[in-house]
């Protein structure tokens, strides 16, 4: 098949989904072609059957916001006819459905038919798709998809209450690649950053409210104060700043490790003693699944879709949103029963094998094939 797939490029979730499940789709031997305004993080352009369009959205003085749904648009119409797409995948709601749709429609006046899936992954539903001002646009564009897949049933449900969508909702989860993981990852860091044997606690994240860094390092704080440890910090994000103050407030800035934006975070889980993530709303969590499947257990809230990921009392702890206290307390009595932690790591990883990519794969390979194989009525 000839896939087009669309997403922000910008470090998050949803940009390292479609990049790996292009990726993956390339080595089965579909020709995957990605549209976007710089290249994605995690692309790796030499693989084969990858492609990747450009398009620029040019700064005229005229305009205040740059017309970037437009020129997507436009950019999707000439890959679909001079690639011969079969099928278009856009990732995130806002604005990437309303754009597939109306590349769709100016396909149609061309005669030719493109159907299109939207995956939603968070954020475009229950962060900013919450704004009125878009509601009637989410709305549309998705009752228009020709599918619409979510990454958790818990998002599902969340976009169900949220918008009157009378399309079904598949929900296929975030996948990793477990092979991956089980490759011996280098272990020499691990005494640049912990050189006493400390504990590491690791959060990976873009940096946003929604994320409640601070209850990362409040945490730290607390396990801190029972052993030696070290909070290894990995991203960037508007949060940055006020995080960086609250380690000097708190005096913990000897002991939290800032290492800023890093495209593939696997060296770093294989040091990892926990992995906290205490957001506020969290669709899925693929970072969480991401440490799971480098057998680090997960201390996070029981927010969103994190539940469906995160077992409590087996593969991690989960606690209400702020809970700092219970947070930390699970995080300190995992770290202090070695047999108990021990079980949680091998669990960790049992339950990431149930969203390795030879699981997921499918469940995409098959929506794009029904779509092909009804296409839409291009009268
Ligand atoms: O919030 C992020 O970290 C980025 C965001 C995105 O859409 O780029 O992530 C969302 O999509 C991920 C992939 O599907 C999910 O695993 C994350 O849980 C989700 N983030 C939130 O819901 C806050």
């Amino acid at each position: 098949m000839n896939i087009g797939m669309v997403c922000f490029p910008t470090y998050g979730g949803s940009g390292v989904v479609a990049t790996e499940l292009g990726k993956a789709l390339a080595k089965k031997g579909h020709k995957v072609h990605f549209m976007s305004y710089s290249q994605p993080f995690r692309l790796n352009l030499f693989d084969e059957n990858l492609f990747y369009h450009e398009f620029n959205v040019n700064d005229y003085p005229l305009f205040e916001y740059q017309p970037y749904e437009s020129v997507l648009a436009s950019k999707i119409v000439d890959v679909a006819i001079f690639e011969q797409l079969d099928v278009l995948h856009v990732h995130y709601a806002i604005p990437h459905a309303s754009v597939a749709y109306t590349a769709q429609q100016i396909l149609k006046s061309k005669k030719i038919s493109l159907p299109y899936v939207t995956t939603l992954h968070g954020t475009d539903i229950t962060l900013v798709g919450r704004d009125p001002a878009f509601e009637p646009v989410i709305r549309f564009s998705l009752n228009h998809s020709n599918a619409i897949t979510s990454v958790s049933e818990s998002l599902k449900m969340d976009t169900l209450k949220t918008f009157k969508i009378d399309n079904k909702i598949t929900v296929i989860p975030n996948f990793i690649n477990i092979k991956e993981y089980e490759m011996p990852q280098e272990h020499c860091v691990k005494r640049k950053y912990a050189p006493n044997d400390e504990k590491i606690l690791v959060h990976i994240s873009n940096f946003r409210k929604v994320k409640r860094i601070e209850d990362v390092v409040y945490v730290f704080e607390k396990v801190k104060n029972k052993m030696p440890a070290k909070l290894i910090l990995v991203g960037d994000g508007p949060e940055k700043a006020q995080i960086d103050q609250l380690c000097r407030q708190l005096n913990l800035q000897a002991d939290v490790i800032n290492l800023g934006k890093i495209a593939d975070p696997k060296e770093i889980l294989s040091m990892a003693d926990l992995f906290i993530l205490p957001s506020e709303t969290e669709s899925f969590g693929l970072s969480a699944l991401e440490a799971m499947a480098m057998k680090v257990p997960v201390i996070s809230t029981n927010s969103g879709g994190l539940p469906e990921v995160n077992v409590n009392g087996k593969t991690g702890y989960l606690s209400d949103v702020g809970n700092v206290e219970d947070m930390a307390n699970n995080a300190i009595k995992l770290l202090k029963d070695n047999k108990l932690f021990e079980q949680f790591r091998q669990n960790a990883f049992a339950q990431a094998k149930k969203f390795d990519l030879v699981n997921i794969l499918p469940q995409y390979e098959k929506l794009y094939q029904q779509l092909v194989s009804s296409p839409v009525t291009v009268a």
